[in-house]
């Protein structure tokens, strides 16, 4: 718990720091940031960003190996599934609602004229699912592309279980490997308090108030979502599908959320968060090396709840009247764009293009919402992970209700936070 307090005083710290330096030192600040602040906050995310590809090849393949029976991977598959587009659905549902009753796009005078935006290329929803199949498994390693990686190791794993004694040696490598990736998150988490406090410091630093200010309404709104999503339903989730108590799920994950808040990227949370589920919350190990890597890069309800306010405002800004059958068409998109959103900073923003095209909105609506969109990628980025360890939770409890028992998650170690 020590490490896990240093983390949020780290954070309160920065955020401090920058909002001081952002009102009365705006001169030195860049300076400061250049040779100090960013360069914190890079090497930690460096740090743990090393070890996400490793982390998640070994833990798939144990995963997926430790739980064996395809028919046994393919019901959690499913589960898995349906819980990720269920929430994600709930998520815009909820969304659209509160942007519609508070209407923050109605309130203060926007600019729509000379706005600019260059929408990214978002990769058609139907290349993400088609181009999850690695044509080169180490050229995706080298790419980090974590769909690919994922499903390379998925069949890598249910070979491991097919072969049974004779791939023992194998296993027994991979299960080494994955327990020195472990290890080695213990080691670069000692460095997470002043990689945070640099993220945090450099990202506030950097946000003018003004833009905080112009776009209060609508930050108020995807945070007011972003809670309630929280405590709504994973809280539910939480209590009624894992029977676990919800206050203790988030203060144990809460670490993990910090480091979701100050990286802004799921993938780079991922050694943090899995190694709190299997040593910390007791989630066995197969199940939380094949939930939460999957749930990182498809699983994104912070993602499509910023796209859903997103939508609502810039439609309320550019007087936009959407029907029901495009509020519908909003849901299903966004649904699918978190799918294919990378699990790096500002990525959902690049998807929100894709959604607003989707309804015939301009997409240079973006060009409002995206001075204050870091400071919203830490809060997403927070519930995207939760959502994940929720799903990790609900599997567990499931199978267990089913007399399913995993490999002793190794919960009696110690663990870093
Ligand atoms: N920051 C992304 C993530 O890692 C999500 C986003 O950009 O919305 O979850």
């Amino acid at each position: 718990m020590k490490l896990a307090r240093n983390i949020i005083i780290a954070l309160i710290l920065g955020a401090l720091v920058g909002i001081g330096m952002n009102m009365w030192a705006e001169d030195i600040f860049p300076k400061v940031d250049q040779y100090f602040f960013s360069p914190l906050g890079t090497i930690f995310l460096s740090l743990i960003k090393m070890l996400v590809v490793p982390l998640v090849f070994f833990s798939i393949i144990l995963g997926t190996a430790n739980i064996g029976d395809p028919k046994k991977l393919g019901r959690i598959g499913i589960k898995t599934i349906v819980f990720f587009l269920l929430t994600t659905a709930i998520a815009i549902i909820l969304a659209i609602g509160l942007a519609s009753i508070i209407q923050p796009g109605n309130i203060g005078q926007f600019e729509t004229t000379g706005l600019e935006y260059k929408a990214d290329k978002a990769p058609p929803i139907s290349e993400t699912f088609l181009s999850i199949i690695p044509t080169n498994p180490i050229q995706a390693m080298v790419e980090g592309n974590m769909l690919q990686i994922i499903f390379f190791a998925v069949f890598v794993g249910i070979a491991i279980s097919y072969l049974g004694s004779k791939a023992n040696t194998l296993l027994k490598v991979i299960n080494q490997g994955n327990e020195v990736m472990m290890t080695l998150v213990n080691i670069v988490m000692k460095f997470a308090p002043y990689g945070t406090f640099g993220l945090l410091a450099s990202a506030i630093g950097k946000q003018g108030l003004g833009a905080i200010k112009a776009m209060g309404l609508y930050m108020i709104v995807v945070i007011l979502a972003l809670i309630l999503h929280m405590i709504i339903v994973y809280g539910t989730a939480i209590s009624l599908l894992s029977r676990r108590n919800p206050v203790q799920f988030f203060k144990d994950f809460f670490p993990a959320m910090t480091v979701a808040f100050s990286t802004s990227s799921s993938s780079a949370t991922l050694p943090v968060s899995m190694e709190i589920a299997q040593k910390k919350m007791g989630i066995p190990k197969a199940i939380s090396s094949f939930v939460q890597p999957l749930g990182a890069t498809v699983n994104m309800d912070g993602t499509a709840i910023m796209q859903g306010v997103a939508t609502i405002f810039i439609a309320q800004v550019f007087n936009v009247d959407l029907t029901f059958g495009q509020l519908v068409t909003v849901v299903i998109i966004a649904v699918l764009a978190s799918v294919g959103t990378a699990a790096v900073p500002g990525a959902g923003l690049i998807m929100l293009a894709m959604v607003l095209q989707s309804v015939g909105l301009p997409v240079e609506g973006i060009a409002l919402i995206i001075g204050i969109d870091r400071l919203l990628d830490m809060a997403r980025t927070a519930v995207n992970t939760t959502g994940d360890i929720t799903c990790a939770a609900y599997i567990t409890e499931s199978e267990k209700r089913k007399g399913e028992n995993f490999e002793d998650s190794n919960s009696n170690e110690e663990d870093s936070f």
